[in-house]
């Protein structure tokens, strides 16, 4: 994964100090562009371990459709949990303490990350334990998993932009069309996050597909190993339904930046060797994308240097 070592040392070396909407303050480049040769291994940054379970609960619930957090937290699964808890306690019916801007606060004020933590726990077990709140809380608008498997088309239509890729795939494999798109204009305002990861275009040549990400805003310390190891497993487990074989997955990045909080971090990533890549293990007796489950997606070989802990800017 050297290919991610050089991202993160090009934003040092030539990124910009921006101000960014979090408040955190990020160093900054515009436009970026990493391949990853999927036969020559799985793609999950070394460096760090990098929890590869939740990669798969996450991929599993955008190709199901859902947008709710609920799902994911069943699967132990935390990574959405502020975007939901950021909507319940800008609404009427909270009423603990003022959350105005937690995240900066929080990463400034060990008292108040505290109640924020204490909190957040509440919102966690009533998400779990209340239907209706769920339904209402829960719910992150209209995300990748609404815009992948139900876009909404004319006259109360949806298009399932997945199921049809796969069809124009096996079907059409030269298309120069095989496009996912989860940036929708009309709907962006309703999203909690309108989607990082917007566009996708697939490509098959000498039995393989390859895939290309834009990437509109890029986490490079926390968020880009988990997007990269998402888009690697999408390329495979669609490969594996096409019957073809992996390309490459080609990574495009608009806004590349580090967060002031991780530069620490990245720097004791910097120093380590990375290692040698996993291998992909998907169970075998699946017919259709959409009919996996967590425990059918493994990694064997992967043997990364220990986690490297950063705040998540909201
Ligand atoms: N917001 C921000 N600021 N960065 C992002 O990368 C990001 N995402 C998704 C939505 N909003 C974002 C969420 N993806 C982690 C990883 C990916 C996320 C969110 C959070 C994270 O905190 N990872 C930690 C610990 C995970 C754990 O073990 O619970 C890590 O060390 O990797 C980009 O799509």
């Amino acid at each position: 994964m050297e290919q991610y070592l050089n991202l993160c040392r090009h934003i040092k070396e030539n990124g910009v100090i921006k101000e960014d909407r979090t408040g955190v303050g990020t160093k900054s480049v515009f436009g970026y562009q990493m391949r990853f040769d999927l036969a020559k291994g799985f793609p999950l940054v070394t460096t760090k371990k990098t929890a590869f379970r939740l990669v798969v609960s996450e991929l599993l619930w955008f190709l199901k459709g859902d947008t709710n957090v609920k799902t994911l937290m069943k699967e132990k699964n935390h990574i959405w949990d502020e975007w939901a808890f950021e909507k319940w306690v800008n609404s009427e019916s909270y009423k603990g303490p003022d959350m105005t801007n937690f995240g900066v606060r929080a990463a400034n004020d060990p008292a108040f990350k505290t109640i924020v933590e204490e909190q957040m726990e509440i919102f966690c077990s009533k998400i779990l334990s209340d239907e209706q709140f769920a339904n209402e809380f829960g719910d992150l608008g209209p995300v990748y998993g609404k815009q992948w498997r139900s876009w909404p088309g004319n006259d109360g239509q949806t298009i399932d932009q997945v199921q049809n890729l796969i069809y124009q795939l096996k079907n059409n494999p030269d298309s120069r069309r095989h496009i996912i798109t989860a940036w929708n204009p009309a709907e962006v305002d309703d999203m909690a996050l309108p989607p990082c990861h917007s566009f996708m275009q697939f490509y098959v040549a000498n039995g393989k597909l390859s895939c290309q990400l834009y990437q509109r805003s890029a986490d490079v310390f926390l968020g880009v190993p988990f997007n990269i190891a998402s888009y690697a497993l999408l390329t495979h487990l669609i490969a594996k339904e096409c019957q073809l074989e992996v390309g490459e997955f080609v990574h495009t990045l608009g806004d590349a930046h580090l967060y002031l909080n991780h530069m620490e971090q990245v720097e004791t990533q910097l120093e380590r060797e990375p290692k040698q890549l996993p291998t992909l293990i998907l169970s075998s007796d699946k017919n259709s994308i959409f009919d996996y489950e967590v425990e059918d997606i493994s990694l064997v070989g992967y043997d990364p240097h220990p986690r490297i802990k950063a705040p998540i800017a909201v």
